[in-house]
């Protein structure tokens, strides 16, 4: 079944210099591909939309704050099971409990920086898709 999925590699991603290496862990996955790729920085707006379950949550103003501290490197991926495939490669949210062998588990120790967004289910990706790349099909 292909799908198609959005990811977001976070502010401490890009900071860190792990853009090559998360790149590069997707691309290696045999028949995936990435089909749109731009650096930019997000606004409260888009970030209000994009994490709109989380308004009113402690951890909300942080997530914001942090999410729109820097540049960030969105992208469009393509291929067989690629939604629950990517939420398998970045690993659970909490780094600390991710496995060795994802990025989060690799890579984090940080909750609020956990390295990479990727779209937990076919609607979520539906919908940021539209948001983060309204002009891609
Ligand atoms: P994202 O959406 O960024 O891919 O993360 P997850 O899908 O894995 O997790 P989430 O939606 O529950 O959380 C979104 C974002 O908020 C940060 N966060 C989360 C945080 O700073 N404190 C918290 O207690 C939680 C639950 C991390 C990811």
């Amino acid at each position: 079944m292909s799908q198609r999925t959005l990811v977001i590699i976070k502010p401490d991603g890009v900071r860190r210099g792990l853009v090559g290496e998360i790149l590069g862990r997707i691309e290696r996955k045999a028949g995936w591909r990435i089909s749109a790729l731009e650096m930019r920085e997000l606004d409260r707006s888009l970030l209000e939309q994009h994490y709109g379950e989380h308004v009113g949550k402690p951890f909300y103003e942080p997530l914001v704050e942090f999410m729109s501290s820097g540049p960030v490197v969105v992208l469009v991926v393509e291929g067989e099971r690629v939604i629950e495939g990517l939420r398998t490669l970045a690993g659970p949210t909490d780094p600390i409990a991710a496995g060795p062998g994802s990025i989060r588990g690799d890579f984090g120790t940080i909750v609020r920086e956990n390295l990479i967004h990727a779209s937990d289910s076919e609607e979520s990706a539906e919908r940021e898709l539209k948001l983060f790349f309204p002009t891609v099909g």
